[in-house]
């Protein structure tokens, strides 16, 4: 695809326009073009502009929410495309996602869940400003053997340290890998609240959820 076509993408998300972010996700869609590639390389980049006009001052709240508009309008044709190519794979385990307590940024999370479906996880997503009980809750429920924390704002990230603290509580936490994530979060944060893992993104988030249902196996053979 030409890099037109991705600087057409990262521009619909600046826009904030949901339309044009749709119908380019189809085109890329019917041109073969692989959905991952959309997402990473056209629609994201123009996220992280967004961002950094905001910090700045140049865009403001309304802006920024109707960027995510359109990034959701572009997601809702990738997604399925994405998540056809886990049906063709043994399942890989079950993973418990959600946006931590205070946050509601999703987009990041969505594609985490979505790349980890096509690879074979199956993923329940909490959706947003999730409670750490809630996460312990859905993890005993299902026997998960993930569960995943995003987080998007320095203040919100902390409330990660409260669902592996809520899983110790609940008597789960030697059987269920702790993943944390998001912008704000840095390996060494990982360690300091006792988490078993960061992933930097979607597709490094896959590895490590691979690794850590490796690590799992040994222990129990
Ligand atoms: Co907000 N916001 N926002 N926002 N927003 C940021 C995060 C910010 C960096 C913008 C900025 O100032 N430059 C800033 C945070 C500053 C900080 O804390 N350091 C910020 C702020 C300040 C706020 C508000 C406080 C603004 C206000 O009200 N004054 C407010 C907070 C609301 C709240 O949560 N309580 C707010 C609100 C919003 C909107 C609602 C308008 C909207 C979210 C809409 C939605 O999600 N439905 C929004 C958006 C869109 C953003 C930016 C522009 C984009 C976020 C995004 O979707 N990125 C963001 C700036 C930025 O990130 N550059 C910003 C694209 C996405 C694919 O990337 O989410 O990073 P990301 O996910 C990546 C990785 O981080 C990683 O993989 C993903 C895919 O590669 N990852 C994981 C994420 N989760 C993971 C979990 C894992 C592993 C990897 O394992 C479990």
């Amino acid at each position: 695809m030409p890099d037109d076509h991705f600087s057409a993408m990262r521009q619909s998300i600046i826009d904030g326009a949901p339309d044009t972010a749709s119908s380019l996700a189809r085109e890329a869609v019917a041109s073969s073009i692989p959905p991952i590639d959309a997402i990473n390389k056209g629609f994201v980049p123009g996220m992280h502009d967004v961002g950094e006009q905001f910090a700045h001052g140049q865009m403001f709240l309304p802006d920024m929410m109707a960027s995510a508009e359109a990034m959701r309008a572009a997601m809702a044709v990738l997604d399925p495309e994405l998540k056809k190519l886990g049906t063709e794979r043994p399942r890989a385990g079950i993973v418990v996602l959600g946006t931590t307590k205070g946050d509601i940024h999703e987009i990041g999370k969505i594609l985490v869940g979505t790349m980890l479906t096509a690879h074979g996880f199956q993923v329940h997503d909490l959706g947003v400003d999730v409670a750490g009980e809630k996460f312990a809750a859905k993890a005993r429920e299902l026997k998960a053997d993930i569960v995943g924390v995003s987080a998007l704002l320095t203040t919100t990230m902390r409330n990660q340290k409260g669902v592996v603290e809520a899983l110790e509580k609940e008597g789960l936490r030697s059987q269920v890998r702790v993943v944390v994530g998001g912008a704000p979060v840095t390996r060494r944060w990982a360690e300091e609240i006792g988490a078993d893992g960061y992933a930097k993104d979607a597709m490094s988030a896959v590895t490590l959820a691979h690794e850590l249902m490796q690590q799992k196996l040994q222990i129990v053979s």
